[in-house]
């Protein structure tokens, strides 16, 4: 498979001002006619016109009414065309029964629907499948199916069809349609603008209860973006469907947003808190890209980040606005360690624009999508709020309805403000995780740091220039006062020197404030100054780091030379988990230990190598430890922090049920399982469910819970997944791969649904020790999974291969076991594009 360049780009031939599409519904013979007004594009080079098509049966091919016969190829087809205006038409036949891939028109459980992005449309009909080609739609539907949707805004309907119109021009991967037997919740917004907007949840019958949250969701997601960005939706109607065999979490599709279940329907007894923040976050990113993303989209697909980096960033802040900022950041920070710096760390590393692809949607990664929200906070940092309200300002105003590139949004950021961002455009172009290490010193009052930054190499590239990094710092003074407030600094070169006058010699450095830049820090801090920000801090993430950084501390001296656990941390830590000033979030938080994924990413950066076993031995007997020392404020926070009355999903009483349940799993080590297993008896709803039945998994007391939990959800698709990953990756020891073995065997393993692929074998890889065992087992076991499941849906099985990519962190032996696993999903016949790419750059 050939490699596509940012550097190739050129314009598409033809302008296309109109398609109008026309679908006759089949499970096995769909017909799709298409009619589309093209005209010759005055800024490209003349040439016949090509159209991407994949797996399309052509019945007839039309130019201006007059039968063409089109040149047909593995991935499209070649027509000469008139050097004027002109109208193409055809019909094609299309599949969707034997659609297994979920992309382009699928079924899901006897519903018709597609995923589009990023270059399925071409398995519906021939088009330039491209982003920067943009155009009205008009869209009719010919079935006997009750509920029949496509984008924009409803046109005539009657018996057996369904009309829409888009009158917002856009790319085809936004292009949706959704057929079935389908129920709606339903509810009305009206924007700042006064157009008053349908709103519809579309679910399968005995599931409307359960879209409740999600509607609450859209309508304050609707009014944060008006509030915050200035921006109104743009249709009569907003529908949204809820499918239950989908790749990823969801698709902004114009007007007709298409979820994963899983993040929407939520009720107390099916659906944890963190489902709930879930889908809270994930429906405002979809409906934010409406403006980010919709009407202003990318040029080509190198520039998905100028999409989905400032999409999430935006549902970031949003999250952060409902519900508490300290603490989201500080989930987002763990997601982008546990995620992106991992990836930038291994064989996958790619820059937030990447040069080239083989297969696009490999690169719906964790660096272009939570790196790039790093950057557009950066930019927010080095230009200033007001610097970026008005440089969103000019971007909505500058590029509404283009498609656009990354020199367009920082130009719009160097207009609004005149800051020159040559130096900041390098974080686009490079791979890999800056690397802070500072020096501090504090002599007369005065804080001197000297800060060294370089970037790590990453595949093919060795000699990088220093991005601009926005450093946050501030400092305490050890009786706990605040003696310099937060202040940012730019380090642009290597290596940079900053003095503050404090005023005290006694004080502690707070570095990277609201971790400001995606890089590592290295300050070499005593335990008794980390104790300090941890106590005192006023920036709630570096309270938290601190803490967090003690963790790291302790089990690096239990795994590297046996030491018992750290006494000064467990004092540390007791003082914050009793004060009641602190949000509880923030302290449940504060309470959970790095995973042992972190602790092998942390040890290997260290220079050394490291023993799955050994991580998770020091981790398990720090636990203990943290339960023996801190029982009784333990004990306190479990009888004092429950929740009384009517469940509700928002901050304050999901932080308190947070720092329970984190209680309650370190007293489970101590009780064997009583106060669990009384709270799993009585539990009303699932997070507390959940709660006592993760902690019974770990010390192997889960078998009776289990079988109960099996009873009662055997029916409902999306907690029957949770029963699936849970007993794999909470599995104590290494026997998440003889469980997952088990597992595979049992008839709710339904292999072709990505939900319950990914509750299976994707939860052996959130399992460290299990799916590192010494024997192989594990990964014999993903390998085994990902060679069955590639053929039937590549995006699925490439994305899981990303099991693999810390290979190179480990002992020889498993290093080999990792390549054997590699190798053999690499020799598998007719491997996809997809997984072929990905295990190719592994194995480079
Ligand atoms: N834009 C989609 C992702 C499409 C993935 C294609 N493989 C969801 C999102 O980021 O909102
Ligand atoms: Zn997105």
């Amino acid at each position: 498979p050939r490699a596509v360049h940012l550097t190739d780009y050129a314009p598409f031939s033809h302008i296309v001002e109109h398609v109008h599409l026309s679908f006759d519904l089949r499970r096995s013979a769909t017909r799709v006619t298409a009619r589309i007004g093209m005209r010759p594009n005055p800024d490209a080079t003349r040439g016949p016109l090509r159209l991407d098509g994949e797996g399309l049966t052509l019945l007839w091919a039309r130019i201006d009414g007059a039968e063409v016969a089109p040149r047909l190829d593995a991935t499209g087809l070649t027509v000469d065309a008139p050097d004027a205006p002109f109208v193409w038409e055809c019909a094609v036949e299309i599949d969707p029964s034997s659609n297994t891939a979920l992309e382009g028109l699928y079924i899901s459980n006897g519903m018709f629907c597609t995923q589009c992005e990023a270059e399925g449309f071409r398995k519906i009909t021939y088009y330039p499948d491209r982003p920067d080609v943009m155009a009205p739609f008009t869209v009719r539907i010919n079935s006997d199916l009750p509920v029949l949707l496509s984008n924009g805004n409803p046109g005539a309907s009657g018996d057996g069809f369904a009309e829409w119109e888009d009158p917002h021009p856009k790319p085809a991967y936004l292009f949706a349609l959704v057929a079935g037997d389908l129920v709606a919740h339903s509810d009305r917004f009206t924007t700042s603008e006064g157009r008053d907007v349908a709103l519809n949840i579309w679910v399968r019958p005995g599931d409307e209860d359960k879209c409740a949250y999600a509607m609450d969701a859209l309508k304050r997601s609707m009014a944060w973006d008006e509030r915050v960005y200035g921006r109104a939706y743009d249709l009569d109607v907003f529908n949204v469907v809820a499918v239950d065999d989908f790749n990823m979490g969801a698709m902004e599709n114009k007007g007709l947003n298409i979820f994963n279940a899983r993040y929407v329907l939520a009720s107390p007894e099916t659906a944890t808190d963190d489902d709930y923040a879930r889908i809270e976050s994930i429906v405002a990113h979809e409906y934010f890209h409406n403006w980010t993303g919709n009407r202003i989209t990318c040029r080509d697909w190198f520039q998905l980040c100028l999409k989905e980096g400032l999409t999430v960033y935006r549902d970031q802040q949003f999250s952060g606005d409902e519900r508490s900022h300290a603490v989201q950041r500080i989930g987002d920070v763990q997601m982008l360690r546990g995620r992106q710096f991992r990836e930038d760390a291994g064989p996958l590393a790619h820059p937030v624009r990447p040069a080239s692809y083989i297969e696009i949607n490999n690169f719906y990664t964790a660096t272009v999508y939570e790196k790039g929200a790093e950057l557009i906070g950066m930019l927010r940092r080095l230009v200033g709020d007001d610097g970026y309200a008005k440089a969103l300002d000019l971007y909505f105003a500058r590029h509404d309805g283009q498609a656009c590139t990354i020199e367009d949004w920082l130009a719009v950021f160097q207009d609004a403000t005149g800051r020159d961002l040559t130096q900041f455009k390098l974080w686009y172009s490079q791979a890999g995780t800056p690397v802070l290490d500072v020096d501090w010193r504090l002599e007369d009052g005065t804080l001197t740091l000297k800060i060294d930054a370089a970037i790590p190499e990453t595949p093919g590239q060795t000699d990088k220039a220093l991005p601009v990094i926005p450093v946050s710092l501030g400092a305490i003074a050890r009786d706990g006062r605040e003696v310099l407030a937060t202040t940012v600094i730019e380090v642009s070169e290597t290596p940079t020197r900053v003095s503050f006058d404090i005023g005290t010699d006694d004080a502690v450095p707070s570095v990277l404030r609201n971790f400001s830049a995606p890089v590592t820090l290295n300050l070499d801090l005593a335990k008794a100054d980390r104790a300090v920000l941890l106590a005192h801090d006023t920036d709630p993430f570096n309270k938290w780091e601190a803490g967090r950084m003690l963790a790291k501390a302790a089990l690096t001296a239990m795994v590297t030379d046996g030491a018992d656990s750290d006494p000064d941390f467990l004092a540390a830590l007791q003082p914050v988990l009793a004060d009641e000033t602190l949000d509880p979030a923030f302290r449940a938080l504060v309470l959970g230990l790095p995973s042992d994924d972190d602790m092998a990413g942390t040890l290997a950066l260290a220079g050394q190598t490291p023993d799955p076993d050994a991580i998770a031995a020091a981790r398990r007997d720090l636990g203990h430890a943290m339960a023996v020392d801190l029982e009784s404020t333990l004990t306190a926070l479990y009888d004092g922090m429950q929740v009384h009355g009517p469940y509700d999903p928002a901050a304050a009483d999901a932080g308190k049920r947070a720092l329970r349940n984190a209680a309650l799993a370190y007293l489970t080590k101590l009780d064997g399982g009583d106060r669990a297993r009384r709270q799993f008896d009585a539990a009303d709803n699932m997070t507390d469910s959940l709660g006592a039945l993760v902690p019974l998994i770990r010390i192997g007391a889960a078998d009776d819970a289990l079988a109960r939990f099996y009873q009662s959800w055997k029916d409902h698709r999306l907690v029957l997944d949770k029963w699936f990953s849970l007993q794999i990756a909470a599995a104590p020891g290494t026997e998440g791969a003889a469980i997952a073995a088990r597992l595979v065997e049992h008839p709710d393993f339904d292999w072709k649904n990505p939900n319950r692929f990914r509750s299976v074998i994707g939860a052996l890889g959130m399992n460290h020790a299990s799916f590192h065992k010494a024997d192989g087992s594990g990964y014999a076991l993903v390998a085994d999974w990902l060679i069955k499941l590639d053929p039937v849906n590549p995006q699925t099985a490439a994305r899981m291969t990303t099991l693999f990519e810390t290979r190179a962190r480990y002992d020889a032996d498993r290093q080999g076991l990792m390549r054997d696993a590699l190798d053999r999903i690499s020799a598998a016949p007719d491997l996809s594009r997809d997984t072929g790419e990905m295990v190719g750059r592994m194995l480079d």
